[in-house]
């Protein structure tokens, strides 16, 4: 009886030894322990047995029975042990490894004169405006003294939107960021101290012109502002921008509709790479009865100035910067090293 029971035994262990899944495991155990199984088969055969050896012949087959649950077992925790390393080893995590983190942003080098424009400004009492970049054909033209035929209202250089204001005037994209301070001026009351930072646009592309590009204009209007306080303002906002005093500044005579007279702002470096060369930074003047009367205000009592400057000239004196087109090419290697 010994021996048909060990080889049984033998064969069961050596079947699981070989199985990989849980289910195949399960079949093979009905093959020895199930209801027809090798096993089962030998303990119905006890019945024709006499009573003692029946004692004998169970204990025997009931051990065999124990070493197959006892195989069973330990081949179920062996599959599971291996799934676990093999999960285990697929997920490996190394929490050792530094994190992917997002690349950090940065701000634009005109945005960042921009933000300093606004502080120093505001730090000499000027609010700052803000406005629409589409503008009616009144705000950014008429209210400005602009002729009716002048070439800035051309479609060759102005972009012209395909609608009507209220009142059935074109609409444009602003051609300047005077409108903002048109507008500013109508809803306030002399003193009027304001800038007037923004985006702007006309129909010209080429190396030293983008079709968007970066205003501040600055109107300060009283019973008495005089030339004098716009050579003062402009200077100190020039010492505070380039963060030097070492520097000259002179007015050249010039005409815009909108002021009378009229003045290109020039400077010049006592040192660094520019030293030496006036440099055009602004136009400015004193500001037109016509216009003054606009912003519907009386011009024998109200008088200032106003003077307007491109943040991204301001910017390429500030850093150096010999092409107005990298500013728009979005290229990291460039905008980065203004972190
Ligand atoms: C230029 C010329 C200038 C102004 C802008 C201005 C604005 C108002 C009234 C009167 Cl609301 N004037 N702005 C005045 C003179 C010159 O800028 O070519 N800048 C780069």
């Amino acid at each position: 009886m010994n021996d048909p029971l060990d080889s049984i035994v033998a064969q069961a262990l050596a079947q699981f030894a070989v199985l990989e899944e849980p289910a195949q495991l399960e079949q093979a155990k009905a093959r020895f322990l199930g209801k027809s199984g090798a096993i089962t088969d030998l303990l119905k055969g006890l019945r024709d047995l006499p009573a003692d050896e029946k004692r004998v012949a169970g204990a025997s087959i009931n051990l065999a029975k124990e070493r197959i649950e006892q195989g069973l077992s330990e081949r179920r925790e062996a599959i599971a042990q291996a799934r676990l390393d093999a999960r285990l080893q697929e997920e490996a995590l190394d929490v050792t490894l530094p994190g992917r983190r997002r690349g950090a942003g940065g701000i634009h080098p005109v945005i960042r004169t921009w933000q300093r424009v606004e502080s120093i400004f505001r730090s000499i009492g000027f609010d700052v405006a803000d406005g629409p970049e589409i503008e009616s054909d009144w705000t950014n033209f008429t209210a400005l003294n602009n002729p009716e035929n002048h070439p800035a209202r051309s479609m060759q250089d102005t972009f012209y939107v395909d609608a009507k204001d209220a009142s059935g005037l074109p609409l444009l994209l602003r051609t300047h960021t005077s409108p903002m301070q048109v507008r500013h001026a109508r809803t306030h009351t002399p003193p009027v101290k304001v800038i007037a930072p923004g985006r702007t646009y006309r129909v010209d592309s080429d190396a030293t012109h983008s079709p968007m590009f970066h205003q501040v204009e600055g109107l300060w209007l009283d019973e008495q502002v005089s030339f004098a306080d716009l050579k003062g303002v402009y200077t100190e906002f020039l010492h505070r921008f380039f963060e030097t005093d070492a520097l000259r500044v002179r007015f050249r005579p010039s005409f815009f509709p909108f002021t009378e007279p009229s003045a290109e702002i020039d400077m010049m470096f006592d040192s660094g790479p520019l030293k030496g060369r006036w440099l055009e930074i602004s136009g400015a003047g004193q500001v037109h009865p016509a216009v003054i009367r606009n912003f519907g205000f009386d011009p024998e009592r109200v008088i200032g100035f106003a003077f307007g400057s491109g943040l991204e000239r301001l910017t390429m004196l500030r850093y150096g910067i010999g092409d107005l087109r990298l500013f728009f090419e979005g290229d990291l290697r460039f905008l980065s090293q203004f972190g």
